[in-house]
């Protein structure tokens, strides 16, 4: 200790002199001793940072500042009811996308709030007879409490009645009033209250028919509007958006989106309507009391009020954080976010933002889930179900980003049991379990690896190449599913070498083993740190390798020396398999909501024979036996059931037994088991197995030869 101490000094030193006594002073100052300590890792690493210091610094420093920042936004919700999936979704989208640049030594500024005024929460409040503002008021605190129990760690809430983000909003339509980019006029045309928007030409197509349009987006009746009106002048801002289009092709994600964006922009603008007389709750236009705010112009605008936009005593904070690099938005926003507000800025002389992150729909039975649809998944009942991060990896696994995804309580269920519970934390119990039984509680620094451990060493290191790559690339469920590729990798690996057998002959080479299992566990605990990470740091502090957030937590990673030693004790399950809870997920009824504390499966005196019966379990024979092409751990077993016929029958047993292990053995399946879709593959059944002290299964075998197709009694 006292010489790593010693060593750190003496690097600081030497680091100071080499990077001219700007950046060394800074972080020596700032930062906690352990980045140092990993900083000794690497001398050369050390060197490069200095270097990087140096050139960073002869820079300029206001751009270096940008650089190290990260400003995330999600959509700000309509506050027509507590807060559902679909808003929970987007919400950890940022957030996780937050902490990734936490974990990348970044400052980070994550934006998230409420949508309070407009018809359609004016509508709302007087359905129940509240004045708007106190309708908003009484489902903010849900939202504080859901967000803090997803661990969703927002830096501002903003609340669009908040009075800075009113007064900057009538700033900002005050300047663009003298600059003639508003102009009063008239309007005439059909507008949707669900979704607050204008319809254009083209979206009122069914017009023509003599018949009420109804909304491209949410399908619902529209009303016909005839108002005085503030129009934007968006039409003169068409050739500028296209060919910033064209200069940041990178600018939507994904790009499919992009290209709607420019069949909009491209076949011609209106000018848009930013006022409304005909209702009241909105911000005042300024210098015109008849008029409010249109809601969109009024919401828009809070991801630079946030940051202090309009706000004199708030200019530099504005300049440090504005551009946002990534804001996250469900599909169904998109025109507002790709043509209305980027228009809005450039009319402002403002930069545009570096990334929309577009992501589809979560569906229940097919359809968006919304509120107004009365569909929606209560995340409180998730949470108390199943907790908060194996809910935060399901969503972020499961859903691709990109498109639709259903969601399904058994396909979460399944995650836990499979990815979580058995794939990670065994990984993580088998070593500690090991090590636990043989008393070793400290593995020494390894410098000589068997050739078998250099494989998963380099495995993990392209594993953190293309992690790094999925990241900065927002596709959290591809990033997610290489580190699974590689959690199976190292668990077959463990199960390879079986070091409770070396334990005896070879206790040299078992301490390599779980070297190996501790150095890739903490990459792979800190990757997944973003999306679960107070499981994530409980992993880490179980094999006493605690994480440090800061520039070289992601980097410190690919040194391809693996030279850490590491300190194991034994922790309580991380992750425990659920009971089947599918009536929890169902849409939130007070019905439903019972059901989520559901009562125990049996009670104490057991379940009786006709329970027992209803369970087929039959004797076959495993005829063939292959890998599943996109899957680690599946093999398609072809098995004999004698009259019964033949079955493909899924199983996880690739990182642990070979196909000719399990060739022409006779095994036990669950025969009458509702066949399931994996990786686009059928299984209609299961094969039995029993897991051993480390966690591997073993499949249950006929106790003596039977004829194919014979059920166990
Ligand atoms: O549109 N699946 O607010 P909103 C995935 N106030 N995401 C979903 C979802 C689902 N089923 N349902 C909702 C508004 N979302 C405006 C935004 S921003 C300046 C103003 C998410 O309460 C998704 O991000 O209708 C969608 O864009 C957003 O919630 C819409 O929330």
């Amino acid at each position: 200790m006292l010489l790593q101490r010693t060593a750190a000094l003496a690097l600081c030193n030497w680091s100071k002199a080499y990077a001219k006594n700007v950046v060394y002073d800074h972080y020596f100052k700032t930062a906690p001793f352990a980045v140092f300590f990993d900083l000794l890792e690497d001398k050369g690493q050390a060197a490069e940072f200095c270097n990087k210091g140096t050139r960073i610094m002869n820079h300029d420093q206001k751009n270096q500042e940008t650089r190290d920042r990260f400003y995330v936004t999600t959509p700000i919700y309509y506050v027509t009811a507590r807060p559902h999936l679909g808003s929970l979704y987007s919400t950890l989208l940022a957030d996780v996308l937050a902490r990734w640049n936490k974990l990348g030594g970044k400052q980070v500024f994550f934006l998230t709030g409420t949508d309070e005024h407009g018809q359609k929460i004016a509508q709302a409040a007087e359905k129940v007879g509240q004045q708007p503002k106190a309708f908003v008021d009484s489902f903010i605190e849900a939202y504080h409490h859901m967000w803090d129990r997803y661990e969703l760690s927002y830096n501002h809430f903003i609340r669009t009645t908040d009075s800075y983000h009113v007064k900057a909003v009538q700033a900002w339509l005050s300047s663009l009033l003298d600059k003639g980019d508003i102009y009063k006029s008239f309007y005439k045309g059909w507008y949707c209250t669900p979704c607050e928007t204008f319809l254009t030409d083209k979206d009122a197509l069914v017009e023509q028919a003599g018949q009420i349009p109804a909304c491209p987006s949410c399908s619902r009746p529209t009303q016909i509007v005839e108002e005085e009106t503030y129009f934007f002048k968006l039409s003169n801002y068409a050739s500028r958006l296209l060919t910033f289009y064209q200069e940041n092709p990178d600018f939507i994600q994904p790009k499919e989106r992009m290209h709607e964006v420019i069949n909009f922009v491209a076949s011609g603008l209106k000018d848009l309507s930013i006022s409304r007389t005909t209702i009241t709750w909105g911000i005042p236009f300024p210098g015109d009391a008849k008029h409010v705010t249109y809601v969109w112009a009024d919401a828009l605008n809070n991801y630079i009020t946030a940051v202090g936009y309009g706000q004199p005593d708030r200019k530099q904070e504005f300049e440090s954080w504005w551009p946002a690099d990534v804001q996250v938005l469900g599909k169904d926003i998109v025109r507002f976010h790709a043509v209305y507000w980027p228009a809005f800025l450039m009319a402002s002389g403002l930069p545009l933002p570096k990334r929309l992150l577009v992501h589809g729909w979560i569906r229940m039975d097919k359809q968006k889930m919304s509120k107004s649809l009365g569909n929606v998944v209560d995340p409180q009942e998730l949470y108390d179900a199943y907790g908060a991060e194996p809910v935060r990896y399901y969503l972020m696994r499961q859903m691709a980003i990109t498109h639709d995804s259903d969601f399904s309580i058994e396909d979460l269920e399944q995650r836990i049991t499979s990815d979580l519970a058995n794939d990670l934390g065994n990984l993580l119990n088998r070593t500690v379990a090991l090590a636990h039984s043989h008393s070793i509680v400290e593995l020494p620094v390894i410098t000589v690896w068997s050739p078998k451990a250099l494989d998963v060493r380099d495995e993990c290191l392209n594993m953190l190449e293309d992690v790094e790559k999925y990241m900065n690339d927002c596709s959290i469920h591809l990033a997610l599913a290489r580190i699974w590729k590689f959690i199976n990798t190292a668990n077959a690996y463990f199960h390879a070498q079986e070091p409770w057998k070396l334990i005896k002959k070879d206790p040299e080479a078992c301490l390599q083993v779980l070297s190996v299992t501790c150095h890739s566990l903490r990459a792979i605990a800190t990757l997944l740190w973003p999306v679960m990470p107070h499981k994530m740091e409980a992993l880490l502090a179980s094999i006493g390798a605690p994480l440090h957030l800061g520039e070289h937590t992601r980097d410190n990673l690919k040194l391809a020396t693996w030279n850490k030693g590491f300190m194991l004790h034994q922790i309580q399950p991380l992750f425990v398999k659920p009971e089947s809870k599918q009536a929890s997920a169902k849409p939130m009824t007070e019905e439903k909501k019972q059901v989520a504390h559901p009562e125990p499966v049996c009670d104490q005196n057991g379940i009786g024979i006709e329970d027992f019966l209803k369970v087929e379990l039959v004797v076959g024979t495993v005829e063939q036996c292959e890998p599943v092409p996109n899957s680690s751990k599946l093999y398609a077993l072809q098995v004999n059931f004698g009259e019964r016929g033949m079955r493909q029958i899924l199983a996880g047993f690739a990182p642990y037994h070979t196909c000719e292990a399990l060739c022409n053995k006779q095994a036990v399946f669950l025969f009458n088991l509702k066949p399931r879709a994996m990786v686009g593959m059928q299984s209609q059944g299961m094969l039995l197995a029993a897991q051993d002290a480390h966690g591997v299964p073993h499949p249950v075998m006929a106790p003596v030869p039977v004829p194919n197709g014979t059920r166990l009694r």
